[in-house]
């Protein structure tokens, strides 16, 4: 009997427990998280999981982290998680290695309440970086600290930017549409789409003219293929805008468009993120159709949210509930300057 009544005042517990994880993210005003949220003693130990760990954003983004963690001294562990079955085992697997908190960028953004609850059980710190959380209402999940970009106004950045390409080739309104690769199922996809379109018809483009092209999966082989049936309900354009969530969306159509014959000079894409294969395309002794991007900071996001989550853990210092980073436009002319002045 008394063994079931532990047995039942731990479980109430527990429920307890995970009840207050899905509530407030406060973890200072949580009593489990007091030995932790006065300063850690001994090395701190820090998790960063991404969702896709071969995309070079997330890459570059694992690079100035642990270049943070190399100069504050304290341990970085880095953790690919494709699926929420695997971002769920990372949670325990870090809780086992006593990590004190950890980084994520989510592979599931409705997976939210049970990353935040999950969490909290295990005393471990949370901090998301690029995809926010939403929460069982399906909205944005405020009460847990996050760092992103503003993608409205990035996305905006392409629409405009597309918008003086276009001026520049001298393309008429007539043989010109705009192709977008939208991801919508992810708020920070759509608000960049979205930005754009809404940035390029304000500047006088038809909104016939705009074009979606939903991704299924939000890398280039998903953008390839989605671009491909889009590609093959509207043969007659002459010349293409593109854009979409980031470099990989703007890729896959890009080389859909070369695999179907359309020259690289009647299409202007423009990508997000800056990373890697951006440059690499940037690098091609021939221009292609991936015109520009956007350059991120993925310092920031890498950098700044590990020391964050590191001063958090030793210091008690709760970084800022929401931070929003910017980016600006590189192209094949401009990019090594813009790299260079950001020291990259
Ligand atoms: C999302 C995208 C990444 C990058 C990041 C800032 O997570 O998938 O490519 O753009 O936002």
């Amino acid at each position: 009997m008394k063994t079931l009544t532990t047995l039942s005042a731990s479980t109430t517990l527990l429920a307890l427990a995970l009840l207050v994880g899905c509530g407030k993210s406060d973890s200072n005003s949580n009593p489990q998280n007091a030995s932790s949220s006065g300063g850690a003693t001994g090395k701190v130990k820090i998790g960063f999981i991404v969702k896709q760990p071969e995309e070079p954003w997330f890459q570059l983004e694992w690079k100035f982290a642990q270049q943070a963690a190399d100069d504050n001294k304290f341990e970085l562990v880095k953790i690919g998680a494709v699926d929420g079955e695997k971002a769920l085992a990372a949670i325990d697997n870090l809780a086992a290695q006593k990590a004190q908190g950890f980084v994520i960028c989510t592979p599931d953004t409705k997976l939210g309440p049970a990353i935040a609850a999950k969490a909290k059980a295990a005393n471990l710190k949370l901090l998301t970086v690029d995809d926010q959380f939403l929460g069982a209402d399906g909205k944005p999940m405020a009460n847990v600290h996050h760092l992103g970009i503003s993608a409205r106004n990035i996305g905006r950045m392409v629409g405009k930017a597309l918008d003086a390409e276009m001026k520049k080739r001298g393309w008429s309104a007539a043989d010109t549409a705009l192709c977008v690769m939208t991801f919508d199922e992810l708020d920070t996809a759509r608000e960049r789409t979205d930005g754009a379109i809404e940035a390029i018809t304000e500047a006088g483009f038809a909104k016939e003219k705009v074009f979606k092209a939903a991704q299924k999966t939000s890398d280039v082989p998903g953008s390839f293929d989605a671009a491909n049936i889009l590609l093959t309900q509207n043969p007659g354009v002459k010349h293409w805008l593109l854009c979409g969530m980031n470099d990989s969306g703007v890729m896959g159509a890009v080389r859909a468009m070369e695999g179907r014959g359309i020259a690289a000079e009647n299409v202007a894409g423009i990508g997000i993120n800056g990373s890697d294969d951006c440059i690499s395309e940037f690098k091609k002794t021939k221009p292609t159709g991936f015109f520009a991007s956007v350059l991120l900071s993925a310092r920031r996001h890498g950098e700044e949210t590990s020391v964050m989550m590191f001063k958090w853990v030793k210091d008690g210092v709760e970084p800022p509930m929401a931070t929003y980073t910017d980016g600006v436009l590189i192209t094949r002319e401009t990019y090594e300057k813009i790299l260079k002045e950001q020291g990259l």
